[in-house]
């Protein structure tokens, strides 16, 4: 056996041709390496080294870090699973982010191993011991929202601490726009891997004794955080191979986005990207400043390509994660097409926005089988919807809901929000009836917050509610922080009002579709499920991880912003 200590001089690493590490020997290469016992003279070396860096097969741990609050096991009477059973099925979103990159990886040469928190044995202990039985050469945490970021550190020290030569690195879109602060602030993770991982997470496991080659990678150095320069957006979308949907033992059950009891189907169901992006400013978003500003898609042949797949494999229900699907004609078209033409069997869904072009492509869309559209309406005053610069009318949204409904998509959901800044309790309640007499089947009004990355977070910096030195780990609702906003107990009072009066309205003046919602709801969802669903909007929510307070707040013991008159 060759002893080699460190890394070859182009920045390979040999690690994965390593005998199992033992802390403070030198690593010694497998005999199975291509370069055991080889004697390298100087030019050779470079040559061989680019050959080992092909060939060295490195394995990496991916995990997807949840909420606690956005998902549940299926219940056993609705065919959930006994415990100890192979496959567990989950009400949830697939962790489609890294059943992206898991593929991706793999054709690199890499082995891969995927984890989702929200199976009962990839908790933190478990994974932690599965780190140091298995010893990969690198670990990937994915989590999206400020709102896992506690838990993707916690995840990071339990791995760190059973195994601390084991190198961690951060990715998804909270890590993205924070990647200085995340190893600022957390030691346990060794780097982040800003922006789409695709291109990036094959690079680093390829170099990972020379995080300083890794285009795009952030990473410390003796002890300062280095940034290396970055990584330009992906172009060509189509030259990926397609998810690994198969390897997580989990089946995900479709349900309502944010409200876990709602199962909508029990068919096989699983998400889907086939654009990324949006060009929009909405003040509360954090999607244009992912990528510029910029859209960008797969083509036609391609996402029909992937939708051939999962319709040969089985599944009947996919939504897609595009942050504006409905943006170019030609494409919706060609794809709900391609749809018609090859008779696939699913049903689809997606989100956009009312003002979109695309809205002459709803009587395709309802033919293709698309029975699920989510708009993004927020209010029913106009007042609001400009504070928000949403950049669409009332007459819009009218529009785009009824034609929605005239061409058959099953289901039309409003997104709305409450507590925007300058809204007044009478807009609050006028976003209820607005809701009322629009043709939507189901609607959620949530609270607004500032998540940082949004222009509306900038905003509060300018206006010294937020310092984004001391705030940056934190989110909020804008009623706790801003005096332009209605105090919580005024918006959530409102809120209950509207709720009341959108039932009532919908129970008395539209009570055939109101009957067949519920009934498709107690297809799939328990008696107590049913009830919790309609009841949570009159009650207090408990989230697992609050909404916190500003620094500046906090200095000066206020629990609320101090509003005049
Ligand atoms: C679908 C979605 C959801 C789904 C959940 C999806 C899931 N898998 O569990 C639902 C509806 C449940 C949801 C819930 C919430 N969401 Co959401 N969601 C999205 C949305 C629209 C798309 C996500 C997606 O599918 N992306 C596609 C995949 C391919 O991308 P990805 O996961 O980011 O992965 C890529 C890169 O990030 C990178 N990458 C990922 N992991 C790693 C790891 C490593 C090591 C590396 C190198 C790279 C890397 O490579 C991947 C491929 O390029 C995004 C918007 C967006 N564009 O990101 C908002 C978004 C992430 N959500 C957001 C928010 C706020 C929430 C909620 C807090 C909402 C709420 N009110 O409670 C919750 C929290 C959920 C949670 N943390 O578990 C915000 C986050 C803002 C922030 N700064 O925190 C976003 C950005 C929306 C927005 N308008 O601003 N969400
Ligand atoms: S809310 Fe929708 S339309 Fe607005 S910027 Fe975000 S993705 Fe685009």
């Amino acid at each position: 056996m060759v002893t080699v200590a460190g890394s070859l001089r182009c920045g390979v690493s040999t690690r994965a041709w390593y005998a199992p590490k033992v802390p403070g020997c030198s690593p010694s290469i497998r005999s199975d390496c291509p370069l055991a016992g080889s004697r390298v003279l100087p030019r050779a070396w470079a040559l061989a080294s680019r050959l080992h860096q092909t060939r060295c097969r490195m394995k990496l741990f991916l995990i997807y870090v949840r909420d606690e609050d956005f998902y549940n096991l299926l219940p056993r009477e609705l065919g959930g699973c006994e415990p100890g059973a192979d496959r567990i099925k989950v009400m949830a979103f697939p962790p489609i982010g890294i059943e992206v990159l898991a593929p991706v990886v793999r054709q690199h040469g890499h082995e891969v191993v995927m984890f989702d928190t929200c199976h009962p044995d990839m908790k933190k202990p478990r994974i932690a011991e599965r780190v140091v039985e298995e010893s990969p050469d690198a670990v990937a945490i994915s989590f999206l929202s400020t709102t896992s970021y506690p838990e993707a550190k916690s995840m990071a020290e339990a791995i760190k601490l059973a195994s601390p030569d084991t190198p961690i690195i951060a990715g998804g879109v909270f890590a993205t726009m924070n990647s200085v602060n995340v190893l600022n602030d957390c030691p346990w993770f060794d780097s982040v891997g800003p922006g789409e991982g695709e291109e990036l997470l094959p690079d680093y496991l390829d170099n990972l004794s020379d995080p300083g080659s890794v285009i795009g990678l952030v990473w410390r150095r003796d002890g300062e955080v280095v940034v290396n320069p970055p990584r330009p957006l992906v172009q060509d979308l189509d030259q990926f191979p397609f998810p690994d949907r198969g390897s997580l033992p989990i089946d995900y059950i479709e349900s309502m986005p944010l409200d876990v009891p709602a199962v909508l189907s029990l068919d096989r169901f699983c998400t889907m990207q086939t654009s990324r992006g949006c060009p929009y400013p909405c003040i509360y978003c954090d999607i244009p400043a992912l990528a510029d500003g910029k859209w960008r898609c797969r083509s036609p042949e391609h996402v029909l390509a992937e939708m051939q797949q999962l319709n040969a494999e089985g599944y009947r229900s996919i939504y897609l994660t595009d942050d504006h699907f409905l943006l170019k004609r030609k494409r919706i078209e060609a794809i709900c097409q391609g749809i018609i033409d090859r008779r696939f069997e699913f049903r689809w869904g997606c989100e956009g926005r009312v003002d979109s072009v695309a809205v002459d492509q709803f009587p395709i869309m309802g033919e293709a089988n698309c029975a699920m559209l989510a708009f993004g309406v927020e209010s029913g005053s106009q007042k609001v919807l400009d504070r928000l610069k949403k950049g669409q009318g009332l007459d819009q949204i009218e529009h785009a809901v009824t034609e929605a409904k005239r061409h058959g998509i099953t289901t039309a959901h409003g997104f709305f929000l409450v507590g925007s800044p300058d809204e007044t309790e009478e807009e609050i309640l006028q976003s209820f009836r607005f809701a009322a007499r629009l043709r939507l089947d189901t609607f959620g009004f949530n609270r607004l917050c500032a998540y940082r990355g949004t222009p509306l977070w900038a905003e509060y910096v300018k206006r010294g509610i937020i310092d984004d030195a001391r705030d940056w780990n934190k989110w909020f609702k804008c009623s706790d922080i801003d005096p332009t906003v209605l105090p919580s107990e005024i918006v959530n009072n409102a809120r209950k009002k509207g709720y009341l009066h959108l039932f009532l309205y919908r129970i008395f003046w539209r009570p055939l579709s109101s009957f067949r919602l519920l009934r498709n709801f107690a297809r799939y969802m328990k008696k107590s499920d049913i009830a919790k669903l309609l009841w949570s909007p009159f009650r207090k929510q408990i989230l697992f991880r609050k909404p916190e307070l500003p620094a500046r707040m906090i200095k000066q013991g206020l629990d609320a912003p101090v509003r005049s008159g």
